[in-house]
Parts: structure tokens; C-alpha cells; sequence
């Protein structure tokens, strides 16, 4: 994230935040470089996307402050096997015949 101040000295430096959408702390922002960075694992089965608000301040009396929104989609990762519904089937089957036989459980 960047953003411009046109006033010099105190009253353009700016400080960065997140203030708003990250329920979880799970991004972190650099105060002085504006760098969104990911913190803890993100896991798009829990939250598939992000808005979040990011604040721009400066240092001038009064501070004047701007936001402006991110949305982030999260995209999915292959971290999930596939499972049954039960860890046993049990099932009679009566074989009368040589054909080809299918079990339904
Ligand atoms: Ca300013
Ligand atoms: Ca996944």
C-alpha cells in the first residue's frame, strides 16, 4: 500500500494500519512502508475472502487520515483428502451368478 501526502515534514509522514476486516490478526501491515504481509495460515474452507480497511495517517496536528479498502479472494489449496462417511461398511452380498458384481453401501 502506498500513499501520497502532499505537506512536508511532519504533517506528510505517514503511518500505516489495518484497521478494520482482519478478525482474526491474521495480516500485518509495516507502519512506516505500507507492506501488507500474511501472518498465520490462511485457510479458504474458514474464510474465503477478506475486505480489509487499511488506514493511511499522518503525523500533523490535527492528524488527518484517509482509508481505503482490499479485497482479498483466497484460492484454494489441495489440502483436504477425500473422506467417507463412515470408517466401516458392512454389507451381505448373495452371489448367484458369475456376472459382474456391484455392491452398494
Ligand atoms: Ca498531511
Ligand atoms: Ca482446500
Amino acid at each position: 500500500m502506498v500513499a501520497h501526502d502532499l505537506d512536508s515534514g511532519e504533517n506528510g509522514r505517514i503511518r500505516y494500519s489495518v484497521t478494520n476486516g482482519d478478525r482474526q490478526s491474521q495480516f500485518g501491515i509495516d507502519p512506516v512502508t505500507g507492506y501488507l504481509a500474511v501472518q498465520s495460515p490462511l485457510d479458504r474452507e474458514m474464510i474465503s475472502s477478506y475486505v480489509l480497511e487499511i488506514q493511511a495517517t499522518d503525523y500533523g496536528v490535527p492528524q488527518l487520515t484517509t482509508s481505503v479498502n482490499v479485497n482479498l479472494d483466497i484460492s484454494d489449496e489441495n489440502d483436504n483428502p477425500p473422506l467417507f462417511s463412515q470408517t466401516n461398511y458392512t454389507s451381505f452380498v448373495q452371489v448367484q451368478t458369475l456376472s459382474i458384481l456391484t455392491v452398494f453401501v
